[in-house]
């Protein structure tokens, strides 16, 4: 595994479906650790490390306590010792509103905060129509959201009704995650014509206030369609206006213009503060041929 490691997580039943797909556009430039206490969870996963919580070894899932999947967490992650100290960024995804993911986020957020990692964390938040887990997923969020330098909002519900308009499947992130954690990924974990890297992450999720990720993908015949799609990229309230900082990455193919980069940065920028700090770069690949992603995290709201 390569330096400055970027470790992908999934915590909970959604939290590794939506790891081990996401790990499925960038295998080669991320670790992947998949912590459940539902051995389902770990199938089919060749390449991951997995981490069972189910200390009691009847294999069904027995998490169903936060707490008690939080307790389990610690004294399970010992074992991963290694796999931690090399990774320098942790993305870490998991539904609220179980157990598994509701207790253990946010206690591996903040080891892995408290070893220096940074941790940017997606949380998927219930449908309106389970009060029950919307209210465990209440009670978790404040921890995680604490124990992570960016923590995202993904509602189910949003994450559904963009699923039908693409023909895909919400549960395993309907493209949209995917996509925002392979820009992100590539964007830090390969060299591209303008770096970017883990220390320019850094500065932006630094600037004080909410931060959040955004993502857009279309054709390179459309740059300000890239744009829109960023903007509307499924999460729940976010309001980029008047940022103060931004991290912002165009990818294209071999067919990506120096105007292509400017027409979509500037429109991207355009609606941040007019002092925004401002970190661009720009990759161009074989497999984005006729293709345009824009991946941006965007900080001080
Ligand atoms: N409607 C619906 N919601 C789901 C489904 N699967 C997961 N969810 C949502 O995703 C959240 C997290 O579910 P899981 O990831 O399965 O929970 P977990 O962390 O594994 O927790 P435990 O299984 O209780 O230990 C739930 O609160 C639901 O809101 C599903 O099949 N249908
Ligand atoms: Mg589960």
């Amino acid at each position: 595994m390569h330096e400055g490691a970027i470790l992908i997580c999934g915590v909970g039943g959604l939290g590794c479906i939506w790891a081990d797909s996401a790990h499925r556009t960038c295998p080669d430039l991320a670790d992947l650790l998949l912590i459940d206490a539902d051995e389902a969870s770990f199938r089919g996963s060749g390449q991951a490390h997995c981490l069972h919580l189910d200390a009691i070894g009847d294999g069904n899932g027995a998490a169903a306590l936060p707490s008690l999947a939080a307790h389990r967490l610690a004294e399970g992650l010992s074992s991963m010792d290694g796999l931690l100290k090399r990774a320098e960024l942790v993305i870490l995804m998991t539904g609220l509103g179980g157990g598994t993911g509701s207790g253990a986020a946010s206690e591996l957020a903040r080891i892995a905060t408290s070893r220096n990692c940074l941790v940017l964390s997606i949380a998927g938040l219930p449908f309106a129509e389970q009060p029950l887990r919307s209210a465990i997923a209440s009670a978790a969020l404040p921890a995680l959201e604490a124990n992570s330098h960016v923590c995202i909002h993904v509602s189910m519900e949003r994450l559904a009704w963009y699923a039908r308009a693409r023909n895909d499947d919400w549960q395993t992130g309907s493209g949209w995650i995917q996509d925002l954690i392979q820009g992100l990924v590539t964007t830090l974990g390969r060299v591209g014509k303008m770096n970017l890297d883990l220390m320019d992450l850094r500065t932006v999720v630094e600037h004080p206030g909410k931060a959040t990720l955004i993502v857009g993908v279309g054709s390179i015949s459309n740059p300000m369609e890239v744009v829109e799609v960023a903007r509307q990229s499924p999460l729940a309230n976010t309001d980029v206006t008047g940022a103060r900082g931004c991290l912002i990455q165009v990818e294209g193919g071999p067919d990506m213009t120096l105007s292509h980069l400017n027409e979509v940065s500037e429109s991207f920028i355009s609606s941040l503060h007019p002092d925004c700090q401002v970190l661009l770069g720009a990759r161009a690949s074989d497999e984005m041929v006729g293709r345009l992603r824009l991946v941006a995290v965007v900080s001080g709201l």
